[in-house]
């Protein structure tokens, strides 16, 4: 076999490539190169073969064929260790290719230009190129391949150093080649599913950037907008959004007046915009710190906000507040006296946008509903048509936690008496409203409700005892009383201890999901209490 080494150089971003090939050529290594390349190489002097000329066939199809041949593949990946694969070139003819210096046709450059059409994008789509990376970087022990100029440097040097690109070298183009092979596939795949979708993606975005569930439609993410800051103004953030939103997701919202909303704003209004869609019956949701302070059902806008409002004067103030009916005159003036950051309803009449039209700070966000549950269910599609996420996520240091997403739905026909005493058909409403609304409560959750409005809610509390206190000291503080409401416990109660500080506070209906060591405990404490009690059999952690 050929002692001397050879090159293959074929790169669209010819920046540092002449250097290359001359720090190559000076080591003895024979330079094979395509078209533009090896003009270029000869120009400058250098003697290259062109690979039309080592293949004894033409470039073809305008390029579209060019180094896709066995002369090129069989260099590429036949095995140096293997006597059959040696003897194989060797019958055919075919010379190790022992450097791939690739860079490929500029995919993402182009889609990024505005006046870019689907035909320039096709066009720019590398086939060859991707195919001899693929080739050399899986025979990495036999092949360096480079596929970046920043990699030319420490190659050649290493090469002067000591003859030969060490194992480790190699290796680690090689992982850098298939990194930068799935980079260029994932930015195609998304161009092409934001075509099919009708929605271009903004320019300069066009790299997927994530892509947590690969084959999901909500695993790949696409930049929306950076955001002014994050949590916190020494924070950078932006905003990213499904490649394919969920109808009915906050992503899909309109903005029809108001600041620029921020990152905690966002986080806000999408807890609200999920609490208020739960319903399907008008409902209004007001959020502070990713908590409802306030939920309640009515007949209308204006009665639901009313009603959600008196839970907690206080803490609305600057809430995001999410309607899940249209939002008319009379409701936009009620709400009007109150600061509201964020307002979001499906619709909006022309006289409720009236009213904010002189609040030009507040955020009004008109945002579609998902088809209603019943008749998802009966076409037999997925939560994820309801607006709602298939999959949930949590970063941790050095990784991140997924989950599929709560979307759990309660009926009446779930519930189980545990007590004595039956609930009324009117606590049996409150108990399923409780419930929906305590699963959008960070836990520890204690939620008291009646009448379809939230009466107090304790939030985030490490003991669960404590979210009971502080929903009743809540309601003190609006003037509600607690005496005959229905109460709902995300988790079990592990004593009966939590069970008596909500019944002391007057509740008389509790719903919670049971399956703890103790229940008969808390089943005995509630008969001794003479409330009635049910089990949801689920539990809503929210963290
Ligand atoms: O059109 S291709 O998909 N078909 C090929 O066979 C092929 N071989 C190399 N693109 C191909 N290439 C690409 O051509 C390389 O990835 C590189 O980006 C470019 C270099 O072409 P030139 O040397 O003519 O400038």
């Amino acid at each position: 076999m050929n002692a001397q080494k050879t090159a293959l150089l074929s790169v669209s971003d010819k920046t540092g490539i002449v250097e290359l090939a001359q720090a190559l050529h000076a080591q003895g290594v024979k330079l094979l190169s395509t078209g533009g390349t090896a003009k270029l190489l000869a120009d400058k002097g250098l003697p290259v073969t062109e690979v039309a000329e080592m293949t004894g066939f033409p470039e073809m199809l305008d390029g579209r064929v060019k180094t896709l041949h066995p002369r090129v593949h069989g260099g590429l990946l036949a095995r140096r260790d293997f006597p059959t694969h040696m003897a194989a070139l060797a019958e055919h003819n075919i010379n190790t290719i022992d450097f791939l210096v690739v860079n490929l046709y500029p995919f993402e450059a182009t889609v990024a230009k505005a006046d870019c059409t689907l035909e320039d994008a096709i066009e720019n789509i590398d086939i060859g190129g991707p195919a001899m990376v693929r080739s050399a970087a899986k025979n990495w022990k036999d092949v360096a391949v480079l596929t970046d100029a920043a990699q030319y440097d420490a190659v050649i040097a290493e090469l002067k150093a000591n003859g030969v690109v060490s194992d480790k070298t190699k290796l680690g183009l090689s992982i850098a080649a298939f990194n930068r092979i799935s980079q260029y596939d994932g930015a195609i795949s998304d161009y092409l599913s934001a075509i099919q979708i009708g929605d271009a993606v903004p320019a300069g975005d066009k790299a997927p950037v994530l892509d947590l569930f690969p084959g999901q439609s909500n695993g790949r993410f696409v930049k929306v907008q950076d955001l002014r800051y994050g949590e916190n103004s020494h924070q950078q953030a932006a905003l990213y959004r499904d490649l394919i939103p969920a109808p009915g997701s906050l992503v899909t919202a309109k903005q029809l007046q108001g600041k620029e909303l921020s990152y905690n704003n966002i986080a806000d209004a999408d807890a609200a915009w999920e609490c208020v869609k739960s319903f399907d019956t008008p409902a209004c949701v007001i959020v502070k710190h990713a908590n409802p302070c306030g939920v309640a059902v009515g007949a209308n806008a204006l009665e639901a906000y009313s009603k959600a409002f008196q839970t907690d004067p206080t803490s609305a103030f600057g809430g995001i507040i999410a309607l899940n009916t249209e939002l008319d005159e009379a409701g936009a003036q009620q709400i009007s006296k109150q600061f509201v950051e964020v307002l979001m309803a499906p619709s909006f009449t022309a006289a409720a946008l009236e009213v904010f039209k002189s609040k030009v700070n507040v955020r009004i966000l008109q945002i579609d509903l998902p088809a209603p549950l019943g008749a998802v269910q009966a076409s037999g599609a997925s939560a994820w048509d309801q607006g709602r996420n298939l999959m949930d996520m949590k970063r941790i240091g050095s990784g991140i936690l997924l989950q599929t997403a709560d979307n759990h739905e309660l009926a009446l026909s779930d519930l189980k008496v545990v007590t004595i005493k039956q609930p009324t058909a009117e606590e049996l409403n409150d108990l399923l409203f409780a419930w929906k609304v305590a699963k959008y409560v960070k836990s520890n959750a204690i939620v008291f409700c009646k009448g379809g409005m939230t009466m107090g809610v304790g939030a985030g509390q490490m003991s669960r005892l404590d979210s009971a206190r502080i929903a009743s000291i809540k309601a003190g503080h609006a003037n509600l009383s607690l005496a005959g409401t229905v109460v709902a416990s995300d988790a079990f109660f592990p004593f009966r201890d939590g069970l008596d500080v909500v019944v002391d506070h007057g509740a008389t209906c509790v719903i919670q999901p049971g399956g703890s060591m103790r229940d008969q405990e808390v089943i005995d404490a509630a008969n001794e209490r003479g409330v009635s009690m049910v089990f949801s059999g689920v539990r809503h952690f929210r963290h």
